[in-house]
């Protein structure tokens, strides 16, 4: 460990002796993170290791334990619940693949099979969620006959992450590009290829409430956006739309809880919401297929469209949708004289839902936020009297209202909490009770159905069966571009099944690069968000310049003062910065070799208040995490020299 990663080996045991003494019913320890374990080309396989860890230690559904992600945006967990990932639907349902050519192959595999007597699981259910989904994409068109209308979705051949979507840009593949809150110019990796790839597009939407780099990467900035404004024919649509404080909905953080917002002011100009843009785009492009035809109408003519004004759908019209709702009668099969389900209400819970096409339901883990009782998501009840920072009546946590996942395993095989002094749930001889939702059906008996219910054994995995590309258990991989050759396994270069693509391989350093000898990583100054607050006067006031940081060990090597001007260089590009010489940069030791850090922030670009400047995506390499994609944008190699002054 001390000759990989250069931390002392006795800090590093003092660490290790701290985290080990939580592994006692009476000590927790919780671990957040966020980039600085995901950012790399083996992001994924860092935190499973630290939730092994956690699930060694007994860690795992206490007060005050657990494996919580820390999202950056207000709304990033939303974004992955609600399906925007390439490969997802709603709810963590996965798209069929194109060799799932029918609804039967499709559940094959996603039927859940227990492998204990009584165990249970939500993905039992996966069918009832499936076709709850369909119903409210198609309503009265998915019918059991067609199989819920399955051939209307769309099959994937490879999964289409941002890292590929540019890629196939770049190869003269992908002709037109819809961006909606989001400034890849800036914010994506290797900002030359971005370039290419963006200049090669045919048309480009941007949607957003702001003029961003990427709507004007066409435009010549000299060094700051260095293009041949001549020479790119990509046609750029510019929407204005309003920001999340101009809207009402809702935003899941990143303990899943669903708060609703109001609007804190209108929107200027013309500006019109995301949702007002889509229901344009919808509109037209119904038409367009009615009036048309075209290859395959079907999903676009078949879309449930049932808003009172179909051109401004409403908020909390679409809430309910996502919550669910009955589409038919469903009788008590006990009591025929009664009902279970009532068509035309909110369904009360995922539970409720039905694969024979009595229910609707856009996101099953939802269900539950707007029923018959109102919007749960915008209660505001901050009493919590088990005193366990539970809140159970303000907003809603999905699954069911639950805020802690795992919370059975807080309580031991007698179902009695391992620490009485920070109970969650308990067995009372009857039920599960106590001041959370039990995370296991309330009458089943202790020793029963075991803790860890997504798992078909039941109890935590230290060993995945599949789904992570680079196998079941992590090992040690260097970054791609890295100082020094992976000690444990020197021949191998970087994650042998990161993200890379064709080309992209010729345009990285080779480990222990003596043209681009140091260590480069890029992260957030508290003073901005993104590249959104440079263009706000105050930010822009309080952090107005770019700049680079360096440790003074490094500042003395190579002749550097402080606020001096140097030049940053990667195998793909190049920036100019003011140095910031600092103490909390250090050089650290790996593998017996001396290794400087230079660090980069993320904030600036050529439109703003802010002064013009390059950011880290100019040297950042193409490459992203094997399992999740996402780039490695804190590890990468580079040279620094001293310049004397700005190059004009
Ligand atoms: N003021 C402000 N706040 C923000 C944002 C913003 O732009 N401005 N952005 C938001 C967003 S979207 C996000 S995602 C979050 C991100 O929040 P953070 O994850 O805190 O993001 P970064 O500032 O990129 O910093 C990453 C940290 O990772 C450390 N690090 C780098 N490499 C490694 C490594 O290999 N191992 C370990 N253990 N640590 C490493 C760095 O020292 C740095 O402290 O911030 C959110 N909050
Ligand atoms: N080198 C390096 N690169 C990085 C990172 C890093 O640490 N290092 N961090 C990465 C991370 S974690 C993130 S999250 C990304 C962020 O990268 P991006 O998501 O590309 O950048 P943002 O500026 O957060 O947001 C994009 C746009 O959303 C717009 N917007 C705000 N509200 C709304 C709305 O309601 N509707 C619409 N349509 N638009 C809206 C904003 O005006 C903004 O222009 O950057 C990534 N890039
Ligand atoms: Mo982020």
């Amino acid at each position: 460990m001390e000759r990989i990663c250069g931390t002392p080996k006795d800090k590093f045991l003092t660490i290790a002796k701290m985290i080990s003494e939580t592994s006692s019913p009476d000590k927790v320890m919780t671990s957040m993170y966020a980039l600085g374990w995901t950012q790399h080309s083996k992001g994924s396989q860092n935190i499973r290791c630290m939730a092994m860890l956690q699930l060694l230690l007994g860690n795992m559904g206490l007060a005050g334990g657990g494996m919580n992600a820390l999202r950056g945006h207000s709304n990033i967990q939303g974004l992955t619940d609600i399906g925007l990932m390439s490969n997802l639907i709603p709810g963590y349902l996965t798209l069929p693949s194109e060799k799932e050519t029918s609804f039967g192959n499709y559940m094959q595999t996603r039927l859940f099979k227990p492998l204990r007597p009584d165990q249970t699981s939500f993905w039992q259910n996966y069918k009832k969620f499936f076709v709850s989904f369909q119903k409210s994409m198609f309503g009265a068109a998915a019918t059991a006959e067609n199989d819920w209308a399955y051939d209307w979705l769309p099959k994937l051949d490879v999964t289409y992450d941002v890292l590929r979507a540019f890629d196939l840009m770049h190869q003269g593949k992908m002709t037109g590009y819809f961006c909606q809150g989001f400034n890849p110019l800036l914010s994506f990796p290797d900002r030359g290829k971005v370039t290419a790839a963006l200049s090669k597009l045919k048309w480009l939407v941007t949607m957003d409430p702001l003029e961003t780099e990427t709507s004007r990467f066409w435009e010549n900035h000299g060094k700051y956006n260095e293009v041949d404004t001549a020479s790119i024919q990509t046609e750029v649509f510019q929407l204005p739309s309003t920001c999340f404080a101009e809207d009402e909905g809702s935003l899941t953080n990143s303990s899943r809880w669903l708060q609703w917002h109001w609007p804190g002011a209108d929107a200027p100009g013309e500006a019109k919401s995301d949702v007002w843009i889509m229901a344009q785009l919808h509109k037209r492009l119904k038409d367009a297929y009615r009036k048309d035809g075209g290859a395959f109408p079907d999903p676009i003519l078949n879309l449930v469209w049932n808003y009172k004004d179909p051109n401004d759908p409403q908020p909390d019209e679409i809430a309910r949708e996502v919550n669910g709702y009955v589409l038919a009668d469903v009788p008590d099969p006990t009591d025929s004289t009664k009902l279970i389900l009532q068509k035309g209400k909110q369904v009360p819970a995922f539970a409720a839902l039905r694969d024979d096409g009595s229910t609707a339901c856009g996101c099953w883990i939802y269900s539950g936020s707007f029923t018959e009782a109102g919007n749960m998501m915008a209660r505001r009840d901050n009493k919590d009297p088990g005193d366990m920072g539970a809140y159970l009546n303000w907003a809603f946590a999905w699954p069911a209202n639950r805020r802690v996942l795992y919370n059975r395993a807080s309580a031991n095989l007698e179902g009695q909490p391992w620490d009485p002094s920070r109970k969650l749930i308990a067995w009372d001889g009857a039920k599960w009770a106590g001041n959370d939702i039990p995370d296991i059906a309330p009458t089943a008996k202790p020793g029963t159905v075991m803790p860890f219910i997504m798992n078909q054994e039941g109890v935590g995995k230290l060993w995945v069966r599949a789904g992570m590309r680079d196998g079941p258990f992590p090992v040690h991989y260097e970054p791609f571009e890295s100082p020094i050759s992976n000690p444990i396994n020197p021949k191998i270069k970087g994650n042998p099944v990161a993200r890379v693509f064709k080309g992209d391989l010729d345009r990285m350093a080779e480990n222990g690069s003596k043209e681009f000898p140091y260590a480069a990583t890029s992260y957030r100054l508290t003073e901005h968000f993104h590249y959104w607050t440079k263009h706000v006067q105050v930010n822009a006031v309080l952090q107005p310049e770019f700049f680079v940081e360096i440790s003074e060990q490094l500042a003395a090597e190579k002749g550097i003062k402080p606020g001096g001007w140097v030049k940053v260089s990667s195998k793909r590009g190049q920036v100019e910065a003011k140095a910031v010489v600092t103490k909390r940069i250090k050089p650290m030791i790996c593998d017996g070799k001396t290794v400087h850090i230079v660090g980069i922030p993320i904030h600036w670009g050529f439109l703003g208040a802010a002064r013009k400047g390059m950011g880290p995506n100019s040297l950042t390499p193409f490459v992203g995490d094997a399992n999740i994609e996402t780039p490695e944008f804190k590890a990468f190699l580079v040279n620094v020299e001293s310049i004397p002054g700005p190059v004009a």
